[in-house]
């Protein structure tokens, strides 16, 4: 079958930058996803957008330019709950990548079976609107009842001004909840403002609550400029970033966002996006926590951190 991506779309960068920082050995990219191939993993029929490809081979080519050992690849709303791209990525990883899958109510034991001995740990839900139809929160409960035993976790992605409606919900989920993009906080409003309160809140008063201090390219609204030669992009977005890094630091998770969904005016260098780390995790300790020791408890409990 024959795809033609949304008109507007940016490509991800064929050929990113050397990050200068070195991630610990081990490290984790725990945001990214597939797309497709299209002609082997076609787009589902309900997608609000049609991505340009991008393949496993792709994926772990990136993953080993930038330092990293392991991937968490997240389903993308333009394949809808039909995980077969991910399910094939997983198993061709080598055991470097877990996923996060999209399942509907309805979804066989044995489904979820075979998920999970691909490598599957967790189901997303989205809230952003212009990603997906509303699906009711009764059945999106139904099958967080159905994940928890499995030791499985919900991600949640969502936009900040949605908080206060999606609140109960959030905090009824029987699992670890992993909320994407720090709940995609406005940076023109104060980090200490109470937009990002009730986020750091949510954080505050449910230890089950985690956060991916990812995806400062989407966030940013002073954009990719670098200063004086220096690798400082992004920069509005570091104090949400660093003041969730340094108040949870054993519940926060860094992602690329690779290949980068739904960009159209910046695309950014996946080198500088690991260039931004050090910013946000400011000490050794922390960058370990956020990209070997945090992820490995949530994806490999049964292997203890560190290099493969
Ligand atoms: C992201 C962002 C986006 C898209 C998706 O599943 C998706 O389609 O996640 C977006 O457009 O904001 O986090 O990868």
């Amino acid at each position: 079958m024959e795809f033609s991506k949304t008109p507007g779309w940016l490509d991800w960068y064929a050929k990113p930058s050397q990050p200068q920082f070195i991630p610990p050995p081990g490290s984790v990219d725990a945001h990214c996803h597939v797309f497709g191939p299209g002609a082997q993993f076609p787009y589902a029929p309900e997608r609000k957008y049609t991505p340009c490809d991008a393949s496993k081979d792709q994926l772990f080519a990136l993953r080993d330019h930038l330092g990293f050992a392991r991937n968490v690849i997240v389903q993308a709303t333009c394949h809808g709950a039909d995980n077969r791209a991910l399910v094939d990525a997983l198993q061709h990883s080598e055991g470097r990548a877990r996923g996060i899958a999209t399942v509907r109510r309805g979804i066989s034991d044995q489904d979820l079976q075979a998920l999970h001995a691909a490598g599957v740990r967790g189901v997303r839900f989205n809230f952003v609107k212009r990603l997906v139809d509303f699906t009711p929160k009764d059945e999106l409960l139904e099958i967080a009842r159905r994940i928890a035993p499995l030791g499985w976790h919900v991600v949640v992605y969502f936009e900040a001004v949605d908080l206060p409606e999606l609140w109960d919900f959030f905090t009824a989920l029987p699992t670890t909840v992993v909320v994407d993009h720090m709940g995609r906080p406005d940076v023109g409003k104060p980090v200490d403002g109470p937009q990002f309160e009730l986020f750091v809140k949510l954080m505050r008063e449910h230890d089950n609550v985690w956060s991916k201090v990812s995806c400062p390219e989407r966030l940013s609204l002073s954009g990719p400029r670098a200063l004086d030669g220096e690798r400082d992009a992004y920069r509005d977005v570091v104090p949400f970033a660093r003041r969730l890094v340094e108040t949870f630091p054993d519940r926060v998770l860094w992602g690329s966002d690779w290949p980068h969904p739904n960009l159209r005016e910046h695309m950014p260098d996946d080198g500088l996006l690991v260039d931004f780390i050090p910013h946000i995790a400011t000490s050794a300790a922390l960058q370990h926590k956020l990209l070997v020791d945090n992820p490995m408890r949530l994806y490999w409990p049964e292997q203890s951190a560190g290099e493969l």
